[in-house]
Formats: C-alpha cells, sequence, structure tokens
C-alpha cells in the first residue's frame, strides 16, 4: 500500500469518524411524523459504524468476516461445524434458541476478536471445549459472542454462526440483524423448502442494494430439487445478486458425531479457504463491501437531513404554541391590573373602610387637603383598615394570577396536543411534561404579591426619604399611603372622564390626590409607573416558571439546533474522501496483484478434497459429492466459467 494510499483511507476513516458524531447528535427526540423511521435508520447506521465500518477502516487486515445467516432450522450450525469439523455451535431442534452466536477463528487470529474492535456491544467469552453441543448453565445469553479458537479455519478468515433472521424472539433476530451488517461476507444459507421465504429476501435486496458481497447456499437440496437452482438464480438476480456465488448442499445425514459428510460442504470449504489465502480476492470482497456501505452511508445520512430540520421546525412550532398563551397572559394581567377592573368586591369594600365610602371620596380629600402632616394623622386612626386593605389587594391579584395561568396552561397544552411531536409530551403516563404543581404555584404567586408590595413600600420610603420634610410626615403612615398608591396603579383608567370613570375614576381621583398631597403630580406619576412596572416583572416571573414546565422539556431534548445541514455537509466530505480514497486505491499497484496466493494456513474441512468433474444435467446426486452451482449457461457467464 502507498502512503498516499494509507493518507487518503485515513482521510476517509476521518471523515467517518466526523459523521457518527454529527449523527449521534441528531436524536430525532421529537415525535414528528418521520421521526421513527428516522430514529431506526439513525441506530441502525450508528451500529454498523461502530460494529463494522470504522474497525474496517482503521484496519484493513483484519480478517474477513464471514456471517452465516438464514432462516430458522436452514442448517446454519450443522453448515459451520461440517466446515469446522468439530460441533462448535449445537444445531438446534427446540427454537427459539437464545444461546450467545459462535465466532470460529484461527488461533493466530485471536486477538482481532478477543477486543472490542468489532462489535463491541457483544461480550466475549471463550469457549475451550466446544465439543459441549448443548447450552452450558453459565451460556452468557445471546448479547455475547462465544470465541472459538480452530486450526480448521485459514488464517485470515472467520466464521459466525448467526442467529436466525426471522426468529420469533425479537433478540435473536435484531442480533442476526446486526452480525450481518457487521460483515464482510454473507453466507446466506436456504433450503429448496424456504428459499423463496419473504423475510430473507427482504434481507438479501438490502444487501443487494448496498452491494454487499454473498454467497448463496442453497442446503439439503434432495435429488431432483436441483431445479431451484435455477430460481434461487433468477430471484437472487432481481435482487441485485447475480454475482453472488450460489452452492449447493445435497442432503445427507449428519454421522454419529453430527457431522455432515465432508464432500458436501467441500465445494464451500474451498472456495472460503482459497478467499482467505488469496491476499487480492480478500481484499476484493472486504472492500467491495465496504464500499457499498460508505455509499449506503452517504446516502442515508442526506436522507436524515429533511427529516433532523422537521425536528427544528416542530421546536419552533411547540415553543410558539407554549409562548403565545403565556404572553396573552401577561398582558390580559397587566391590563386588568390597570382597567379597574380589581376594584371590586373586597378590595373595594376595604377601600372604602379606609376612606369612608364612595361618597366620602371628598371628604377624604378635604381632611388630608394639601397638608401631608395630616396624612401620617389620617391613617394613625384607621390602623386597622390598612393592613386589611392590603391583605384584600394581595389576594385579589393572587386570584387574578392563578386564573390567567391556569388559562394559559390549557391552551398551551391543548395546542401540544394538537400536534403529534406535541401529544407525546403531554399526554399518557410517560408524558414528559409534569403538571402544574398546584400547590407550588399557590405559594409563589403569593410570594410574588407580597413582594411586590414590598416593592411598593420601598418606593413610597425612598421617596420620602428623597423629599427633604416629607420623611418625618411619613414615618407612621408609609404602609396608608403605600396602599394608597397599590389602589392607584389598579384605577388607572388613562382616557376616561367624568361618569364612565365611576368607580375606579372617583377612586382614581381620591389617591392621586392624596398622593400629590405628599409627593407632587410628577413624583406619583413616577412612583404609578415603577410600582405598575414592578408588578409586570413580577407576574411575568410567576408565568414564566410556569412555560418553563413546557419548554424545559423541549431544552432537555434538545431539538433546536437544526442538525439538517450538518448532516448534509457530513455526508458530502464522506462522499468526497471516499471517491479520494477509491481513485487512490485504483492507482496503486499492490504488490500481492498477480503473486501466486500465499501458503494457506489452516483449510476448512472438504477444501483439500480434489474437485469433482462437473456432471451435467438436473439429475440428482445420490452418490455423493455436491455442486457448486448450477451448470447451465448463464451461470457460467455470470461467474465468468469461474469454478473454484
Ligand atoms: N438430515 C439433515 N439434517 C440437517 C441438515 N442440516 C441441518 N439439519 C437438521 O436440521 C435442524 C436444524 O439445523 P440447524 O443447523 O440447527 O439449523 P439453523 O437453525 O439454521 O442453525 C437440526 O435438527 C439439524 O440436525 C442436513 O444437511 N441434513
Ligand atoms: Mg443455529
Amino acid at each position: 500500500m502507498s502512503s498516499d494510499d494509507a493518507g487518503a483511507e485515513a482521510r476517509l476513516a476521518a471523515a467517518v469518524t466526523a459523521a457518527r458524531e454529527v449523527l449521534d447528535a441528531a436524536s430525532f427526540p421529537l415525535a414528528t411524523d418521520d421521526a421513527a423511521d428516522a430514529r431506526a435508520t439513525r441506530s441502525e447506521l450508528l451500529g454498523q459504524l461502530d460494529d463494522y465500518l470504522l474497525p474496517r477502516l482503521r484496519s484493513r487486515d483484519a480478517p474477513l468476516l464471514a456471517v452465516v445467516g438464514g432462516s430458522t432450522g436452514a442448517g446454519k450450525s450443522t453448515l459451520v461445524n461440517a466446515l469446522v469439523g468439530q460441533v462448535v455451535s449445537a444445531p438446534g431442534v427446540l427454537r427459539p434458541t437464545t444461546r450467545a452466536p459462535v465466532l470460529v477463528h484461527h488461533p493466530l487470529d485471536a486477538a482481532w476478536f478477543t477486543s472490542d474492535r468489532v462489535l463491541p456491544g457483544l461480550s466475549r467469552v471463550r469457549v475451550d471445549r466446544p465439543g459441549s453441543p448443548v447450552a452450558a448453565p453459565s451460556d452468557p445469553g445471546p448479547r455475547a459472542l462465544r470465541l472459538v479458537a480452530s486450526d480448521r479455519v485459514p488464517r485470515g478468515l472467520a466464521l459466525v454462526d448467526a442467529p436466525d433472521v426471522d426468529s420469533v424472539a425479537t433478540e435473536n433476530r435484531e442480533l442476526a440483524h446486526q452480525l450481518l451488517a457487521a460483515a464482510d461476507l454473507w453466507v446466506f444459507v436456504t433450503t429448496a423448502a424456504r428459499y423463496a421465504d419473504a423475510v430473507p429476501w427482504d434481507l438479501l435486496a438490502a444487501a443487494g442494494r448496498r452491494r454487499a458481497q454473498v454467497a448463496l447456499v442453497l442446503d439439503r437440496v434432495d435429488p431432483g430439487a436441483e431445479a431451484v437452482e435455477a430460481d434461487l438464480a433468477r430471484l437472487a438476480e432481481a435482487e441485485g445478486l447475480g454475482a453472488a456465488r450460489i452452492f449447493l448442499v445435497p442432503e445427507t445425514a449428519p454421522d454419529e458425531d453430527g457431522l455432515l459428510p465432508e464432500r458436501v460442504v467441500a465445494p464451500l470449504a474451498r472456495w472460503l479457504t482459497r478467499l482467505a489465502a488469496d491476499e487480492g480476492a480478500r481484499r476484493g470482497v472486504v472492500d467491495a463491501t465496504r464500499d457499498g456501505v460508505v455509499d449506503d452511508l452517504v446516502r442515508r445520512l442526506r436522507g436524515l437531513a429533511q427529516p433532523a430540520s422537521a425536528q427544528t421546525a416542530a421546536d419552533a412550532e411547540l415553543r410558539r404554541a407554549v409562548d403565545r398563551p403565556y404572553e396573552d397572559a401577561a398582558r390580559g394581567l397587566v391590563e386588568a391590573t390597570a382597567d379597574g377592573s380589581l376594584l371590586r368586591g373586597e378590595v373595594l369594600g376595604r377601600w372604602q373602610e379606609l376612606v369612608g365610602g364612595n361618597e366620602l371620596f371628598a371628604g377624604f380629600q378635604r381632611a388630608v387637603g394639601r397638608a401631608r402632616d395630616r396624612v401620617a394623622a389620617f391613617f394613625r386612626g384607621r390602623s386597622e383598615a390598612v393592613p386589611r386593605l392590603e391583605r384584600a389587594i394581595g389576594s385579589s391579584l393572587e386570584g387574578l394570577v392563578l386564573d390567567a395561568a391556569e388559562t394559559a396552561d390549557q391552551r398551551a397544552a391543548a395546542a401540544w396536543r394538537g400536534t403529534s411531536a406535541g401529544r407525546a409530551l403531554v399526554s399518557g403516563p410517560d408524558g414528559a411534561v409534569p403538571p402544574t404543581a398546584h400547590g407550588a404555584l399557590r405559594e409563589r404567586t403569593a410570594a410574588e404579591v407580597r413582594a411586590w408590595q414590598e416593592d411598593v413600600l420601598a418606593l413610597v420610603r425612598d421617596r420620602g426619604a428623597a423629599k427633604r420634610g416629607t420623611a418625618r410626615a411619613l414615618s407612621l403612615g408609609i404602609n396608608g399611603v403605600g396602599a394608597v398608591l397599590m389602589v392607584l396603579v389598579f384605577a388607572s383608567t388613562a382616557g376616561l372622564t367624568g361618569a364612565e370613570l365611576g368607580i375606579a375614576g372617583g377612586t382614581a381621583a381620591a389617591s392621586q390626590a392624596v398622593l400629590s398631597a405628599v409627593f407632587g403630580d410628577e413624583a406619583v406619576r413616577q412612583l404609578t409607573r415603577a410600582a405598575r412596572d414592578a408588578l409586570e416583572a413580577r407576574v411575568r416571573a410567576v408565568l414564566a416558571a410556569e412555560a418553563d414546565r413546557y419548554l424545559a422539556v423541549l431544552d432537555a431534548l434538545g431539538a433546536a439546533d437544526d442538525a439538517g445541514p450538518g448532516l448534509r455537509t457530513a455526508a458530502d466530505d464522506v462522499e468526497r474522501a471516499a471517491r479520494d480514497e477509491r481513485t487512490a486505491r485504483a492507482t496503486d499497484v499492490e504488490p500481492e496483484a498477480g503473486a501466486a496466493p500465499r501458503a494457506v494456513v489452516g483449510g476448512l474441512r472438504g477444501a483439500d478434497l480434489p474437485e469433482e468433474e462437473p456432471r451435467g444435467g438436473a439429475a440428482g446426486d445420490e452418490a455423493g459429492g455436491s455442486r457448486e452451482r448450477g451448470r447451465g449457461g448463464f451461470w457460467r457467464r455470470v461467474l465468468r466459467g469461474g469454478r473454484t
């Protein structure tokens, strides 16, 4: 390998690593219409990147991983045992078998598989005595690999006996798919009776689309059933697997050791053994599968960009659906606390108690007059009425805020229920938005209202201190003057005149007059504004905390930043790096190319049997022996006549 070649490969590995990070960050947390598909694609891709592509890019020289897959009872385990010459994997009669899959490798290749270089999510168990055909009590369960070292397996090749791709046990099925996604080569086993089943073909078609290298084994073929082979070849061709080798294994009975006769697996044994020995051929298979996975990665990263942007759009829509009602609530409160509507019921009663009734507003004004000294005296005489008014103001305000919060909550929840992304977050036991904590909301509201009343008293005190002579006059009347200021805040009916003003107007006029007597007109205007601003800030604080129940959920999900552009860029980068790497590979003169196959170290059982002469026709082969594939001209052409 030239240094140019190595550099290009390293750059491809870097681009794929970067793409993995982008993909990992885009988690599609919101239940948008396409989220479920996007999540499935993402987790499949992440799995394949970790299990296969990144390890493969980091070590092109790692042994070729041939995964023996197929339907329930197709004969996968029996085939692996026959190739290895010992029962390394128990053939199953009882289903589903939940035993850990077996990986068989040459003893000198052990280091490639004992680490978590490939399939890092699976634990490893070394099986020293693979002869035991039944699941030991210490069976590590399906999320583990049972590693078997065998001299029979050629160096540079490893065989995995995968679970059934159509297992009724989800865990087995998923593991089978995961193992196939991690394979350099699929050895797909099917039978004459089952070869047209839908599940395996869904998988095979997907393999064909991404140009995974596949060998098909038509197992347990009865004499006379060879016509099936042509049909299988047609199916394979139609699914983009025209280049797949087809091996026929005639039906025979296993011997007393549970092994099929050597001769029936000889063609497959020979082919796999030579593949391991021939560096060029091995690389060819490894690279072809890898290139297909890289192209598939680029395609699927691009495919995820749109769903990723849809997440961010949904996030923004959900945020608006919360902001709108809570903003309306805040505005409504600001209005309701200024238009006189608070001057009713208890508040009005207490106010009248303080100032002496509606018709006595004038008397109140007269009593105070323009002499601020008299203000303190006025309130001193009414020391009971002031705190009662304050309490009435406090509880009216609280009620108003709680109502507004309740309405906003209902509107926000309804809006979220109206979208698929939002529904998943508010409905059902798994809903992520916690319901209003009524007790805490009431406490918080009461605290803010109390704090506002403190704000108002502080304003009055500060203003009094700033004005010569006022502080002493106010010393006993701060609470009373503060209460009047609160009332004035509620009654600022700007623009209304005469009879329209009603109670609010009269109240406004009276309180305005009293406060003006103490502070002067301009100061009263400033005080009113400051008190109103303080009220708005406190009301908004309560509402913001409520809205946060919703917004915090979105913040935690993290869909606010659009991952779409990043996914597209990552796809472009991988595509460019892959193109460069392929160019470098094509122009690189492999020293191995054209060289004689290196000496075979290890050889699968049957690999050294002499090749049989082809026998024409579809006649059975009861005499024993097996055929690698049909003899038809079509297959000669497809396979370039290349019997191995
Ligand atoms: N007679 C015969 N039985 C087989 C052959 N291959 C598998 N079996 C039996 O079929 C059943 C399922 O085989 P197994 O290897 O466990 O299939 P797997 O599910 O694909 O691993 C077992 O009872 C095997 O003994 C074969 O070539 N000939
Ligand atoms: Mg099996």
